[in-house]
């Protein structure tokens, strides 16, 4: 009877564990660069869209409080750039300005809040500078 009982409260333990998607507020964004790649040199624009995975539509009304570009995936992740935020000019659409001061491949993440959405949504994501 006793060993019944405990199985069934191992059982409802997990299924609340599953009931409750902590992480669910980043997964359900997406932040994707307008284009993957540019000509490396001080003061270049970045543009990313920002979208709602479940819906498919731009996020227009998003908050990026923390940035950061660095070459982490050559292995120079002690090589980080200034950004400075510029206007957004489309919906959906967040663009800076950055130093891609070398050839080669940069990491851009960015600490966003989305209204209604409690959670501080992040997204990461690999830029190329060309020569
Ligand atoms: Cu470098």
């Amino acid at each position: 009877m006793f060993m019944k009982f405990s199985a069934t409260a191992a059982l409802a333990a997990s299924i609340s564990l599953v009931a409750f998607p902590v992480l669910a507020g980043s997964n359900d964004y997406v932040f994707d660069p307008v284009s993957p790649e540019m000509k490396k040199g001080d003061d270049v624009k970045v543009a990313v869209r920002l979208t709602h995975k479940t819906t498919g539509k731009p996020v227009a009304d998003a908050v990026i409080f923390r940035t950061r570009v660095d070459m982490a995936p050559d292995g120079m992740a002690e090589m980080e750039s200034p950004v400075a935020l510029l206007p957004s000019k489309e919906p959906g659409v967040y663009a800076f300005r950055t130093d891609l001061p070398m050839a080669g491949r940069y990491q851009v993440t960015l600490f966003a809040k989305v209204q209604g959405e409690p959670e501080t949504i992040t997204g990461k994501f690999i830029i190329r500078a060309n020569k």
